[in-house]
């Protein structure tokens, strides 16, 4: 019989594409060979590895599902296998693909005019221009809904005030994407670095994503064009259609960090000797390490699955949630338990699971928290909305 592969148990790789595999391979190497000797000293001084942004670019990694514009044009299972393969480096380098492709240039794609989408999507497209996405307020995330940041018609323009929280990419960012009330519904603004009024101030002291940047915006009556707004949405559907967009790359990332810690954890318990034999040779590892492969291989299914549902029209938002739910629970636990079995060389970034772990504690509560995922299920279940 074959050898198994111990990442793909269940042959998944089989399910994919020429095309799929091409993709992922070479993003793979782009993560051994150019991401993976920078990302430890990057979380370790918080900073983000901005040197590989051309390459990202170059490799069409941004707005990679998009047609036209200068994007690739791929389909999504390809885009999750992106993600799979940058957060098997940092959730840090996916955050910031997800945030420019789904986040910023999907809805200029989608609720934009054509002149914006001229305008900016061929740049992020190319790396030229860094967006973000600003949704939440520090009021609570989970009910965007309640949102304060508010904008005014005045004349040609829209008068913004209020502000916004945990914004990925806030201070390297050229253009944001902001939601705002107004008096006829939620609408979405592009607004860019530079306009008066409008201000990044980055957010210190995180001990998770630490290799991304994250911050706040300030909005003191800034001056917007009317052309500056997109369009084609109103209503909260607007940004809750990107995060569909973003949470379905995220059920694929995860899985990237839990076999980057597995791999970890297999090769440290082999070379490991305690009491007179390897560490691997105990039933109580060896169980715990079968335990994280097999939660690994129903996650990779799940979000072929889900993939293939999405590239046929046909996913739904609830089926996200529960790959989203059961992926980042899946990876978070894995990386925890690689952390212990790493002992005490678990706690320094020299190894991978803390780093990983430290993330994923980020990767639970964005994009929906699992408590929010976990009750959109309830919902569908039950149909009764308990939120
Ligand atoms: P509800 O008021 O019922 O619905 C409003 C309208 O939106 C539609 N809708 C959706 N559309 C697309 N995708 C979805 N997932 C949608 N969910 C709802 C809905 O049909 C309705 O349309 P219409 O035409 O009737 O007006 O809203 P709800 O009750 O469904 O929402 C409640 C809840 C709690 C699920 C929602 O508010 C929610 O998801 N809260 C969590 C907020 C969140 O996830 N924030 C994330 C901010 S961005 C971020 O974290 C980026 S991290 C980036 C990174 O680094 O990767
Ligand atoms: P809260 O909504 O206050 O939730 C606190 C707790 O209450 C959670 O455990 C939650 O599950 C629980 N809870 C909430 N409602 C209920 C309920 N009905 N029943 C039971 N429990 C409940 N946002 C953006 O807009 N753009 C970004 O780019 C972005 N990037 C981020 C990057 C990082 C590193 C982080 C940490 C966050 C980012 N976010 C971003 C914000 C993120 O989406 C929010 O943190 C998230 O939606 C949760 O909101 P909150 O932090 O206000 O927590």
């Amino acid at each position: 019989m074959a050898k198994l592969n111990p990442f793909d148990l269940y042959d998944v790789a089989s399910l994919l594409t020429e095309e799929e595999l091409m993709i992922k391979e070479s993003v793979a190497r782009f993560v051994d060979e150019r991401a993976m000797p920078l990302i430890a000293e990057h979380f370790d001084q918080a900073t983000f590895p901005a040197e590989l942004v051309p390459e990202i670019a170059e490799m069409g990694l941004l707005g990679s599902s998009l047609e036209g514009y200068g994007c690739a044009g791929l389909n999504g299972v390809s885009y999750g296998l992106i993600c799979q393969e940058l957060e098997r480096c940092d959730s840090g380098l996916r955050s910031f693909v997800s945030v420019q492709s789904s986040l910023c240039m999907y809805p200029i794609y989608a609720y934009g005019s054509e002149e914006q989408k001229q305008r900016w999507l061929p740049g992020m497209a190319a790396g030229e221009i860094i967006g973000c996405f600003g949704l939440t307020e520090s009021h609570g995330g989970s009910d965007p809904a309640n949102m304060k940041t508010h904008a005014r018609r005045d004349g040609d323009d829209w008068v913004i005030n209020g502000s916004k929280m945990w914004i990925t990419n806030g201070n390297l960012a050229d253009i944001a994407v902001v939601w705002a009330r107004t008096e006829e519904g939620i609408m979405g603004f592009v607004l860019e670095k530079g306009m008066q009024g409008f201000e990044a101030r980055a957010i210190k002291s995180k001990m998770s994503l630490r290799a991304s940047v994250t911050s706040e915006l300030y909005f003191d009556n800034v001056r917007v064009p009317e052309a500056n707004r997109l369009p084609n949405v109103t209503g909260l559907k607007g940004p809750l259609g990107c995060l569909t967009q973003a949470r379905y790359g995220i059920t694929w990332g995860p899985i990237g960090a839990a076999i980057a810690c597995l791999e970890e954890a297999i090769a440290y318990t082999s070379d490991r000797v305690l009491f007179g034999r390897p560490l691997a040779a105990n039933q109580a590892i060896q169980i715990r390490l079968a335990d994280m492969a097999r939660r690994i291989t129903s996650a990779q299914l799940l979000s072929l699955q889900l993939g293939r549902l999405k590239d046929a029209g046909k996913m739904q938002p609830t089926q996200v949630s529960i790959a989203k739910w059961n992926n980042v629970r899946m990876a978070l636990d894995i990386a925890r338990d690689c952390r212990d079995i790493l002992g005490g060389s678990g706690i320094t970034t020299e190894y991978q699971a803390i780093r990983h772990m430290l993330n994923l504690e980020s990767v639970i509560t964005y994009e929906g928290t699992e408590t929010v995922h976990q009750l959109v299920v309830g919902r569908e279940l039950t149909g009764i909305n308990a939120f």
